[in-house]
């Protein structure tokens, strides 16, 4: 018989990939979605009515929600990928993130350990639960001192998962997953609104015989950032969907990390970015104070051997490649007003 998931945050960048991930491996996927008066399943569209997915409305806020959810269904697997996951707007709202990245965590523990204990559990932890640090690479093993509202909800909900393995026997793993991107990563990180602006500006050369004046001289706003000397690891958010589905097949239970093991500033992914359609950054960036938040994480560097020796897991697409393949998407849903997501 084929395996059943529940899978929250279906909609967003990771949930639709390990959605397509978990149909070709013949699961019946069970999708959560929130109510809400706009479409929201831009990125699932292509799927959607595949005979083996069903969404079903709910939310990980809503505890009772969540133990009607999986008593009724009893997932093979659950995978929380539900989250507030702008690191910038929980300085905003703290309360909000709590809310969700917190206790949304643990009413789905505690829906599993009441009515199906049987249901192996993964759960979204982040690179960010390294925060301050000043160890780098950082690994499964490097302490961590978490530096935002984001960080430290989800360092309660990465403490729950090892207590609910420890205490009640239950199949929860963690994955610590650094940055990572792609064309269905929302706007409002750092990576897609790069890539955007440069896709506009490659289209705006493309109707003025191949132009690239520096934007002082065009109609063109420029592209605010805050902080461009951050540096990160970042993934393909295909590659990291794999990762999750390892974890969740392996006889023993346990928290990885999943990383490309490089790491590279903001900075450098403009210069990428821009390069790739011939154009200095500096002459379309302007730094806005608006865009720092109170404190920042300011290295980050994965060391993913834990899970490249035990699980088998590598990344394949690398730094250049995900930042050319973001580009490229961003221009063709320009010229060819493709789809965004697929
Ligand atoms: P991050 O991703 O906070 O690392 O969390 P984000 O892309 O938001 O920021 C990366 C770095 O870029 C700097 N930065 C800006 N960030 C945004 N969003 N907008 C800007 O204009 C801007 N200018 C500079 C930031 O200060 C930061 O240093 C992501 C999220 O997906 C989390 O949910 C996830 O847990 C971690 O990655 C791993």
């Amino acid at each position: 018989m084929s395996k059943t998931a529940l899978i929250t945050g279906t909609t967003g960048q990771d949930g639709s990939y390990l959605s397509e991930l978990l149909l070709d491996k013949g699961y019946k996927v069970y999708g959560l979605i929130r109510r809400s008066s706009v479409d929201t399943t831009e990125r699932i569209a292509h799927f959607q009515h595949h005979p083996r997915f069903e969404l079903v409305e709910g939310d990980i806020t809503d505890a009772s929600c969540m133990h009607k959810l999986i008593s009724g269904i009893k997932p093979d697997e659950v995978y929380n990928l539900a989250a507030m996951s702008h690191v910038g707007v929980s300085f905003d709202q703290p309360i909000t993130t709590c809310h969700i990245d917190a206790l949304g965590p643990l009413h789905i523990l505690e829906a599993i350990r009441q009515s199906s204990p049987q249901s192996k559990f993964y759960q979204a932890s982040t690179s960010e639960l390294f925060g301050d640090t000043k160890i780098a690479p950082q690994s499964e093993l490097t302490p961590m001192t978490p530096n935002s509202p984001y960080a430290i909800a989800k360092l309660y909900a990465h403490h729950l998962v090892g207590l609910y393995r420890r205490a009640y026997g239950i199949f929860a793993c963690a994955g610590i997953l650094f940055n990572h991107e792609s064309p269905r990563r929302g706007g409002d990180f750092v990576t897609r609104k790069i890539t955007k602006y440069v896709a506009m500006i490659e289209n705006w050369m493309d109707t003025h015989d191949g132009l690239g004046f520096p934007r002082k001289y065009l109609d063109i706003p420029p592209l605010f950032l805050g902080n461009i000397e951050a540096k990160r690891d970042w993934s393909h958010a295909e590659d990291m969907v794999r990762g999750m589905w390892l974890m969740m097949q392996h006889s023993i239970p346990d928290d990885y990390v999943l990383g490309s093991g490089e790491t590279h500033t903001v900075k450098e992914f403009l210069q990428l970015a821009f390069g790739s359609v011939g154009i200095d950054y500096k002459d379309y960036v302007v730094i806005d104070p608006k865009f720092y938040r109170p404190v920042d994480v300011n290295l980050l560097h994965a060391d993913p051997s834990k899970a490249v020796n035990i699980l088998g897991w590598k990344p394949i697409v690398g730094f250049g490649e995900l930042v050319n393949r973001m580009v490229e998407h961003d221009y063709e849903i320009l010229v060819d007003k493709k789809t965004r997501y697929v």
